[in-house]
């Protein structure tokens, strides 16, 4: 399969983040996407190319036109006040705040997004909107007629929600990606999302949609990150109701029950019959992850891969976190050889 990657992730390079109350370095670095594209090119996965433009109207279609032109206007605006330094927050508004727009740049700042691990530096907008581009890239691949792609996403997407930011994460790529699918043509998408991490933007984007279905597998909220959000009972509402599914796990979980969690997930997206399916592909559930509790294997991902081709539809992958820095090449790639070596067809429509 074709991997679509931008060299202008390199734009969003923080040097420390705030965890456990004090700075440290920064996981989610440069390099993360340098060792997936080495992988990619030596396991031979297929040819590595750039993407293309799209503008801002895809973006737009998913997420709050208010938050998008913050985005796209913080860093001037920050440096205008504070100068050259990673933009934080250091205010959040109170639940039951009123929308009215502030002078201030760190107050704005606090309107939007949701911690402290996702800072806006000068380079910040170009790589989100690179990374953006590369998954749609793929998702337009793959409407002609590819039956799987994989977007080398940097940053990544899926804590991003209509119109908040967090999570090492600005605009929800994988979820800008399944619109555009739903946009030009396909009458369901489904989203599984495997990363760690639960994707609550992703959710939050499609929370009262029919048409776009969003399982996701992770760390139980009561005890990971984003705490507040992704438990079994947030069932979707409105015309959304019972398409999304969280599937929650402890701490500890190994593959035997991460792998019976992918199973519930598998089932509900073979009976939603969806014409194309988006992974988001994060491989921080690996054991040696240094932010998270599962216990998955290198060997594991392949067969992940393998499940997910099951589904029988086209695939796009769209890369979201992983941390243990010497593993992220090998679990990201298996899973995509994992999926290209399985024995199903893949039903391509238009
Ligand atoms: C895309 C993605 O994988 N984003 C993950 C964001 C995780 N944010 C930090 C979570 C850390 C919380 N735990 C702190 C406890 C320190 N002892
Ligand atoms: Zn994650």
């Amino acid at each position: 399969m074709k991997t679509i990657f931008s060299a202008e992730h390199v734009l969003q390079d923080v040097k420390s983040e705030f965890y456990g109350g004090k700075w440290v370095d920064a996981f989610e670095i440069p390099r993360r996407a340098e060792l997936v594209l080495a992988e990619v090119k030596r396991a031979g996965l297929g040819p590595v190319i750039a993407q293309d433009s799209f503008g801002l109207a895809p973006v737009l279609a998913v997420h709050d036109a208010a938050f998008v032109h913050f985005l796209e206007g913080a860093w001037e605006a920050w440096k205008a006040e504070a100068g050259t330094i990673p933009a934080y927050p250091n205010i959040w508004p109170p639940r039951r705040s009123r929308m009215i727009p502030t002078v201030r740049p760190g107050a704005e700042l606090g309107r939007y997004v949701v911690d402290m691990s996702s800072p806006i530096l000068e380079g910040t907008w170009n790589a989100v909107r690179a990374a953006v581009d590369c998954a749609l890239t793929g998702a337009k691949l793959i409407n002609q007629g590819e039956t799987a792609a994989f977007a080398l996403c940097r940053p990544p997407g899926h804590h991003a929600g209509r119109d908040y930011f967090g999570g090492y994460c600005f605009l929800n790529n994988a979820a800008i990606a399944a619109q555009y699918f739903r946009d030009q043509g396909a009458s369901r998408v489904a989203v599984l999302d495997i990363d760690y991490h639960h994707g609550n933007g992703t959710q939050d984007i499609f929370y009262d949609r029919g048409d776009v279905l969003t399982v996701s597998i992770h760390g139980d909220p009561v005890q990971e990150y984003p705490y507040y959000i992704g438990f079994a009972d947030e069932i979707g509402e409105g015309a959304g109701q019972r398409t999304n599914l969280n599937l929650p796990l402890p701490w500890g979980s190994d593959y035997s029950v991460w792998n019976a969690a992918l199973d519930q997930a598998l089932e509900r997206i073979r009976a939603f019959a969806p014409d194309r399916l988006v992974v988001s592909l994060g491989v921080d559930t690996f054991k040696d992850d240094p932010i998270s509790h599962f216990r998955l294997k290198e060997q594991d991902y392949a067969q992940i891969g393998a499940r997910i081709a099951t589904v029988g539809v086209p695939v796009l992958f769209v890369m979201e976190g992983g941390y243990a820095i010497e593993a992220i090449g090998v679990n990201a790639v298996n899973v995509l050889r994992g999926f290209e070596a399985a024995p199903t067809q893949i039903a391509w429509t238009p």
